[in-house]
This record gives structure tokens, sequence and C-alpha cells, in this order.
């Protein structure tokens, strides 16, 4: 598989195991855990074909980490980035860095200063360690802005962080108050 038929790949496997399962027939557990055989079968039945070693070889070229398999080979999950209503993933709580980065595009700005950051279809924030990660994310949406977030105070004062598998750093919103632009 070349590297452009695993992104291509990678984004067909985020979309049914974060976002939309039942287009392919599949149904995900509340930790986001499918059959692998059931995930090629039904992949098939929309002319997409899919092999196990495709699937690892996804899984394990993924830059970001996006996928995990269970121990026994049989199941697969995205580890983080869901919206489908049926997960609910119990990500492990965390006590967060002083700082985190959240990427957006500048057309998000003047609405995110005034909400604060909010999930969206998403089940949460995704919060990245570094600023360089931030730029890349805000860049799928337009020109990139790197927002600082007060994440040890926000933590300090309540507010739960979790740190999925994969590094990504996930919270439910982000008040205004915590929120500041990166140069
Ligand atoms: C913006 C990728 C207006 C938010 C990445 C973002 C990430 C607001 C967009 C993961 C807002 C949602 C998630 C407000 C937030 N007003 N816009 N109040 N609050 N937004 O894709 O964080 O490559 O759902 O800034 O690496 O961009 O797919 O979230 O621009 O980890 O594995 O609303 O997806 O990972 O967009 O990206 P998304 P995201 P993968």
């Amino acid at each position: 598989m070349n590297k452009k038929q695993l992104n291509e790949t990678s984004k067909f496997l985020s979309f049914v195991l974060r976002h939309e399962p039942q287009t392919i027939g599949l149904q995900l557990d509340a930790e986001g855990w499918t059959d692998i055989n059931s995930l090629i079968t039904g992949a098939a039945k929309e002319g997409r074909v899919l092999d196990r070693a495709i699937i690892q070889s996804v899984v394990n070229n993924s830059d970001k980490k996006r996928f995990s398999l269970s121990d026994d080979g049989l199941r697969i999950r995205a580890v983080q980035g869901h919206s489908a209503p049926d997960v609910n993933l119990q990500h492990i709580e965390k006590e967060p860095p002083e700082f985190l980065y959240h990427g957006t595009a500048t057309r998000f700005l003047e609405s995110i200063l005034q909400q604060g950051l909010i999930a969206g279809s998403r089940h949460h924030v995704h919060l990245s360690q570094e600023t360089l990660t931030a730029i890349a994310v805000g860049q799928r949406y337009g020109k990139p802005v790197v927002l600082k977030i007060e994440s040890l105070r926000m933590y300090q004062q309540g507010f739960k962080f979790f740190q999925a598998e994969n590094s990504v750093w996930l919270t439910e919103a982000v008040p205004v108050d915590f929120i500041s632009k990166q140069n």
C-alpha cells in the first residue's frame, strides 16, 4: 500500500470508527470497539476492499496513532475524536501541564472569544501539548491560529482533563477566561 492509499483508508476508518459506523452496518460499543471481521464485511458491501493486513498497516502507520487493536487482535477502535452517540470512552483523568494549545482557523476566532471553546459534534475539545501540532490542526480549516489554554488553572478550579491513548488532551469545554491568542 502506498502512502496515498494508507491515508485514504485511514480517513475511511476514522469516519466509520468515530462518526458514522451505521453507514456500513457496524456497531460500536461504549468503549468504541468493533469486531474487525464485521468491519471487513461491512466495508466490502460498500465496495471497499479491506483485509487484516491492510488494517494492521493503517494502525501501525498512523502518524497520530489514531487506532488501537484489542490484545486478542479481534477488535479495533479509534482512540479519540468520536462523535458517535453510542460511544462514551472512559478516558483516564489526569492533571494537565500548565498550558495546552488548541489550533483553529482565524474565521472561528470571534465566536470562540465570545463563547469559549466548545466540542461541537465531537465529545470533547481537543488540545495538544505543542504549538506545532496545533498549527497543523488549525490549518485544516483555514488560516491557522493557535490558542493558549491555561489548563492547570482550569484543573485547579475543578475542570476535568483526560489524556487519550495517543496523548491528545481532552476536556469538555474551555471558557473564554482561560484562552489567549498565542503569537
Ligand atoms: C472550532 C484531528 C466557533 C474549533 C485533530 C475547531 C484533532 C469553534 C472546530 C481532532 C468554537 C471543530 C479534532 C466556537 C470550537 N465557535 N468555532 N465557540 N469552539 N470551535 O475537527 O479540534 O487528524 O471537530 O476550533 O488533530 O479541529 O482527525 O475539532 O476548529 O485532534 O485524528 O470548531 O481531529 O485529529 O473542529 O480537531 P473539529 P478539532 P485527526
